[in-house]
């Protein structure tokens, strides 16, 4: 059996069905202190989760959502049962030291399911393969920095390297990182944002000329209507909860649209009032369950329907005041709807053409309208098409660039959009490059680098020879895991900066380093002064972060050390990029950052301020920096995809008992799946037509391009999910994403569409 994979064991699986009325509330209230308390003693366990969120302490490293004012801050908690799941799996009191690597060897640990990785706690010493190796070895920080800089300078080129970045890191971590990249002489800097949000970034950009959201929490409190498209809050940003609640009681409608009914959504208790413990609501007042990638598809039937009213009521659903002034391509866009029908569109979508009535009603009637959404969007071959016709939308009501009103893509990594805004991008910023050579007295490279689909083919080609990993899991987090093994390991030295075990440390390169760093919880002394960092949420909100727990080991370095330290080892500490001085108080590295990143102006003083301060965002005012300067309306050509009547459309999902490739446990409490990851939601009629029995263990294939990819041992549950659509759990399913399966523009792996075959063992 492959390594580069969870084994395929089966577990006892247990599946209870109506969990709708068991989510959040108590349930989560008792999960969270379950992890925390049974992961680290009780006093090291209050003092992260009291410290969470909370002005002076932690940002929680579990997602983007932002916190609320200061003032309106919970006295005791601000933090959700996912962040009490992060903070139990980063402070944890378990270690992994030498002597656990020592008695494992690689291909042993290799062996482990990834729940087993996450368990072992954290990582305290930098660990050496050589080539040839069986085990990893202890080695000295020396030694590991020399060893990186010989291999470096090996290279023919810089661009025989590759810098990946995971969205963690801080901000100074972050700004250091390509500053380093950027002098080696390379933009090879593909990050997770490649995987998550870079179809938003790309469609946004465009479209309104900045590739972030419009909103910010208030916003949301106070709009008159949510469509939350393609997400998982309950899950995946279980803090929105609370905003949507507010919304609602303020009279906001809330409107979800995905394939599955996700518990929170509906069932939502608030875990933090005494009311909300008691008394469910169902926060979404409809529910679309739309077929997987057809989200466009209900875009252009609910523009049509809008046109439709438009022409019998002129002037009472568009708003043309908005459109004269801010928009170009109004037309083009209005004349291609008459390229489809309405009855199509609604069939394509699975989505009855009364319900979608209803929803343009919905909107007919309200102004303040904001669309949030995550994955179920960004991860198609059409995902970049989908999101501009979310713009076209909200274009045509006038509702962007207006309190309560416009774009929120929710983001994942918990600093995912401060890493862009520092820099870590495999393209080159124009402006960012004229002030490095202001500043730091060098020419950036100007050619564009690799995204991490480029850097998986550029390695298995033997283009690329080093890999280094600010964070992250790069093998399990991208598509087709054995042709990404293959590739990580033709490697010459694969590097990993990393808090916890992971896959990538046993798929490596011919030689590997683990290197130990501290995480967003652990205390960062340099120069004897506890050291402040930075972190951007989902509303481009820059505030503060400061460890508070005593760091597993003393052989642990910071990020921006670490970074500084192999800077310093390449280049030197020059009066012009002086690598050590910036460590030594990390003011210095936000002083830099104020002089060469826009927006960031007297960093230091305002992001002390007590919200931290908010990144310029023009579109949030109404004003839209495109090359025009005007908003755009676009024409997106809607194609269904086409699977065959022996094929089903999968999409790849996170647990609720998981962060990304970090598998928490192997239940799916609201889902009502328990003990088990390895299943495949599937509708009953699928279920009858394929002749399976409910939890047959079957075998799951993809046949992209004439090439079969196939995972084992999954255990069909019936669950309600529009027929011909399935859905499994990422990572286990990834090796099943071709590598060429990408979205258009983006780039981004198509996880959310991947046409399959379930075939009987
Ligand atoms: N606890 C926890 N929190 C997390 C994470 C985690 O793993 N665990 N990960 C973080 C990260 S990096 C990210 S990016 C976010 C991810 O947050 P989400 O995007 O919520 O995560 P997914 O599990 O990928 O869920 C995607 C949702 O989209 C729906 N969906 C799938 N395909 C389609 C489609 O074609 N159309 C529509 N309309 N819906 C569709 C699915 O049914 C599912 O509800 O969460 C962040 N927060
Ligand atoms: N099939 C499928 N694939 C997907 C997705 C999907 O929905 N479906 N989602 C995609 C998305 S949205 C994302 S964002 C990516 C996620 O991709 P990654 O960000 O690469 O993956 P994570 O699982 O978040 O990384 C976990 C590891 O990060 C390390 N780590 C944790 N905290 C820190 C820290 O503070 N510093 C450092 N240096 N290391 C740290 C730990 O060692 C841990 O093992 O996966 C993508 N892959
Ligand atoms: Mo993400």
């Amino acid at each position: 059996m492959s390594i580069a994979q969870s084994p395929a064991e089966l577990r006892d699986l247990k599946h209870e069905t109506n969990m709708s009325d068991k989510a959040v509330g108590v349930a989560a209230v008792l999960s969270s202190f379950k992890h925390v308390f049974t992961s680290m003693p009780p006093l090291r366990g209050s003092v992260a989760l009291l410290k969470l969120n909370q002005k002076g302490g932690i940002d929680c490293p579990s997602c983007a959502w932002p916190d609320p004012d200061v003032k309106d801050r919970s006295a005791i908690a601000e933090y959700c049962e996912s962040g009490a799941k992060a903070i139990a799996e980063e402070a944890t009191s378990r270690k992994v030291g030498s002597v656990h690597f020592q008695r494992y060897s690689v291909e042993e640990m290799g062996q482990q399911t990834d729940f087993w990785m996450s368990q072992q706690g954290r990582l305290t010493h930098p660990m050496f393969l050589k080539e040839g190796g069986t085990h990893y070895e202890k080695i000295s920080w020396e030694d590991a920095f020399n060893l990186i800089a010989e291999e470096l300078n090996a290279l023919n080129s810089p661009d025989e390297a590759v810098f990946y970045t995971s969205g963690r890191s801080s901000n100074e971590a972050a700004y250091l990182y390509q500053l380093f990249v950027r002098q080696f002489g390379t933009n090879n800097m593909p990050d997770c944002s490649n995987m998550c949000h870079e179809s938003s970034g790309v469609a946004l950009g465009e479209t309104l000329g900045i590739g972030k959201g419009s909103t910010t929490l208030n916003d949301l409190e106070n709009a008159e209507l949510i469509i939350i498209m393609g997400q998982n809050p309950g899950t995946n940003a279980p803090r929105m909860l609370t905003a949507l609640e507010k919304a609602k009681e303020k009279g906001g409608k809330i409107v979800a649209i995905n394939p599955l009914v996700e518990t929170g959504l509906t069932g939502y208790k608030n875990p933090q009032t005494v009311k909300g413990m008691l008394k469910g609501i169902d926060l979404a007042d409809m529910y679309l369950q739309i077929r997987i990638n057809s989200d466009m598809a209900l875009m252009k039937a609910l523009l049509k329907i809008l046109w439709e009213e438009e022409l019998k009521r002129p002037g009472s659903i568009f708003d043309f005041d908005f459109i004269q002034l801010k928009t170009q391509g109004y037309d083009e866009m209005i004349s291609d709807l008459d390229n489809y029908s309405l009855e199509q569109l609604s069939v394509d979508c699975g989505v009855e053409t009364s319900q979608i009535r209803e929803l343009a009603k919905m909107i007919e009637e309200r102004k303040k309208i904001i669309i949030c959404w995550a994955m179920g969007l960004t991860q198609h071959k059409n995902s970049v098409s989908t999101i501009k016709e979310v713009v076209n939308l909200l274009l045509l009501r006038g509702s962007i660039g207006k309190p309560g009103a416009g774009t929120f893509p929710v983001r994942g990594h918990s600093n995912v959009q401060g890493d862009r805004t520092m820099g870590i991008f495999h393209k080159m910023k124009g402006n960012l490059a004229e002030k490095i050579e202001e500043y730091f007295g060098f020419e950036p490279p100007k050619k564009e680098g690799l995204d991490v689909v480029e850097s998986i083919k550029a390695m298995h080609q033997g283009k690329a020879k080093v890999f280094m990993a600010l964070g992250g899991n790069f093998l399990s987090a991208t598509p087709d895991t054995e042709y990404t093994a293959e590739a990580l390991r033709s490697c010459n030295l694969t590097v990993q900066v990393s808090t916890k075990l992971n896959r990538s440390h046993f798929i490596h390169g011919r030689k590997a380093l683990i290197l130990p760093c501290l995480g967003r919880t652990d205390r960062d002394i340099q120069s004897k002064k506890s050291q402040l960092l930075t972190t951007e949420n989902s509303t481009g909100m820059v505030q503060t972060t400061e460890g508070k727990l005593n760091p597993p080991s003393k052989d642990l370095m910071s990020e921006p050390a670490i970074i500084a330290n192999l800077g310093h080892k390449m280049f030197g500490s020059t009066a012009k990029v002086n690598w050590m001085g910036m460590v030594e108080d990390y003011d210095v590295i936000r002083d830099f950052i104020s002089k060469t990143v826009k927006g960031c102006e007297e960093m230091n003083t305002r992001v002390r301020e007590d919200n931290g301060f908010e990144l310029p965002n023009k579109p949030r005012y109404g004003t839209f920096p495109t090359d025009t300067g005007k908003a755009k309306f676009t024409v997106n050509k809607w194609n269904p995809i086409q699977v065959k009547d022996d094929e089903l459309l999968m999409m790849t999902l996170r647990s609720h008992d998981q962060f990304n490739t970090t598998i928490y446990g192997f239940d799916d409490r609201y889902r009502g799946i328990f003990n088990e990851r390895r299943v495949v939601f599937m509708n009953d009629k699928d279920i009858a037509k394929f002749g399976f029995k409910n939890y047959e263990v079957v075998d799951i294939s993809s046949y992209y391009d004439g090439k079969k990819r196939s995972i084992q041992n999954f255990k069909v549950v019936p669950y309600n999910i529009p027929v011909g659509c399935i859905a499994t759990y990422y990572p286990e399913s990834n090796p099943l994403i071709p590598i060429e399966c990408v979205a258009e523009e983006s780039n981004t792996p198509t996880s959310k569409s991947v046409i399959v075959k379930v075939e009987k063992q």
